[in-house]
């Protein structure tokens, strides 16, 4: 091989053993199922430990699909970091054994501190992994130089080495290498879907319940109404494939019912443990709920509606008995995400749920199945906690959520809110046309009573607001407008029942919420 080729040969075979390594160590993480293997460990710590900024940043910059880029950053980072240390190892292979060596032991800390992991299963798949690794550039690598090397020309007069069998016999084997791990890969996807809690959940039988009849009729009237069929405006219900989903789960948690009960604990008179049976039976409300996000930005989409059924949390809370001094109900979810908001809150007469379904299904896996919390009034981040397993009663002082310490404020009221779903930002409209403006406005727990649009500097006029399904739920809107020429700026507030118009003063998500009215501009 020339030198040159000699380089990439290195590098080729540094990076397929980090591939290999991972291949190898998702493998067995897949075989130990739920634990993770490294590269989902090593994402989830990056998640666990990332200033709130890096957090956003990722969710700015990729949306809902922040946790598979880290998953794929986290490969491409590790193969890069491979093919270096494949380079390194040349002259002397201590360079790379070591260097997969200090992968692995990152795999075996992110294993052994994931929430699905512990030391054992860290050290028989980080370990694994690094064998794998360190096996397959000692292989490679010989395939790179034959032993005696054939760097120094004056070495090969004797032994002749024909560099194009040299070069077939490495690309043979580098091929083999990249096939084998690409099967590995593969299989371990396959091994997790196996816990796939699908299945429990598609013979899940919910409850029949009289107040969903009166919410589906309620959801029927709001829409059969004309400003329903609004072209682009969200459905009043958002449908549950469509919903937004926001959580640190990595992967999502796959609960078996009949492993799994809730319990409610902490400063409570006694401690009790509900199986999902018996919250089934008792999941006898039903409930269109708003839900947003605090990173939701102005006009952004982290929200949506949905008609949630389950158990009133106060009707459980109330068995187990809540102590004096108890201020702050805390939750825990499977996987060990936490939050938690004032008792005062669940006691002031608003929509709380342990809910178990949402739009007539049990919860969808990524919403949270068997069972999470809804309440109604609260940005998801201090109230909404998914795959729950844990309620506990306990003080404001006590305890900080998972992301109160990340920068986000303790207390996640929901701020008054209104977005533009169409006419969409930067969109041509032909001159003269009527032209529906309409969109989506909410202030759950409060409810809207007027949303109000304006066109550049003009007057404030009121929209026709759709069917109400309560005041927890958002409210379509709609206002028809004669297009004139030129280029123009929307803008759209909401007033809710308390009497409050949302403020014009623009804030960003964090601490606790964006504020501002949404604003689009449209050219005629
Ligand atoms: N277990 C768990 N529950 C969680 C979260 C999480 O990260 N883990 N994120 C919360 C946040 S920030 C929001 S906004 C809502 C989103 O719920 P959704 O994904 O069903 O829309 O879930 C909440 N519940
Ligand atoms: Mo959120």
């Amino acid at each position: 091989m020339t030198k040159q080729s000699t380089t990439i040969a290195s590098a080729t075979a540094g990076a397929l053993a980090g591939a290999m390594a991972l291949a190898a160590g998702e493998f067995v993480g897949g075989l130990a199922a739920p634990t993770p293997g490294p590269v989902t460990a090593v994402a989830n710590r990056v998640i666990d430990n990332a200033p709130g900024w890096f957090v956003d940043f990722g969710k700015n910059l990729f949306g809902l699909s922040d946790k598979p880029a880290l998953i794929l950053g986290t490969i491409l980072l590790s193969v890069i970091l491979a093919s270096g240390l494949g380079m390194a190892s040349r002259r002397r292979r201590s360079v790379g054994v070591t260097g997969i060596g200090l992968f692995g032991l990152v795999g075996f800390l992110a294993i052994a501190g994931d929430a699905f992991g512990g030391i054992v299963s860290g050290l028989l798949i980080a370990g694994t992994a690094a064998a794998a690794g360190i096996l397959t550039l000692l292989v490679l690598l010989d395939r790179v130089q034959p032993a005696g090397s054939v760097v120094q020309d004056e070495q090969t007069q004797d032994a002749p080495t024909d560099p194009a069998a040299s070069r077939r016999s490495f690309l043979g084997w580098a091929g083999a290498v990249a096939a084998l791990a690409a099967v590995g890969g593969a299989a371990a996807q396959g091994l997790r879907g196996r816990s796939s809690a699908a299945e429990a959940r598609a013979a899940v039988t919910l409850a029949p319940v009289v107040t969903a009849e009166q919410v589906a009729t309620d959801v029927a009237d709001a829409q059969a109404n004309p400003i329903a069929a609004t072209e682009g405006i969200t459905p009043i219900v958002v449908p549950n494939d469509d919903f937004y989903r926001i959580d640190t789960a990595l992967p999502v948690p796959q609960v078996d019912p009949k492993d799994w009960n809730l319990t409610i604990r902490g400063m409570v008179d006694r401690e009790l443990t509900f199986t999902y049976d018996e919250l089934l039976d008792r999941a006898t409300t039903v409930a269109p709920v708003t839900l947003s996000c605090v990173s939701n930005q102005v006009g952004g989409n982290l929200v949506g509606n949905a008609v949630w059924q389950g158990v009133p949390l106060i009707e459980l809370l109330d068995e187990a008995g809540v102590q004096s001094g108890a201020t702050q109900i805390k939750s825990v979810s499977v996987d060990g995400w936490d939050c938690g908001f004032p008792t005062d809150l669940a006691y002031d007469g608003r929509t709380a749920l342990v809910a178990v379904a949402m739009n007539g299904v049990p919860l969808p896996i990524d919403h949270g199945f068997p069972a999470r919390l809804v309440v109604s009034g609260l940005y998801g981040y201090v109230s909404a906690t998914k795959w729950l397993k844990d309620i506990e009663l306990t003080t404001l002082e006590d305890f900080d959520g998972y992301w109160i310490p990340r920068g986000w404020s303790k207390l996640g009221p929901i701020k008054t809110q209104s977005r533009i779903d169409t006419p969409r930002n930067g969109s041509a409209i032909p001159e003269g046309t009527e032209t529906a403006i309409a969109g989506v406005a909410w202030a759950p727990n409060k409810g809207i009573a007027k949303v109000e649009v304006r066109v550049d500097d003009g007057p404030w006029t009121e929209a026709l607001l759709g069917e109400s399904l309560g005041d927890n739920a958002w409210r379509q809107w709609y206002l028809s407008w004669t297009a004139v020429p030129g280029d123009h700026r929307v803008q759209v507030r909401a007033t809710d029942n308390t009497g409050e118009t949302q403020t014009e003063v623009q804030t960003a998500p964090a601490p606790n919420g964006a504020s501002g009215w949404h604003t689009v501009s449209v050219s005629v």
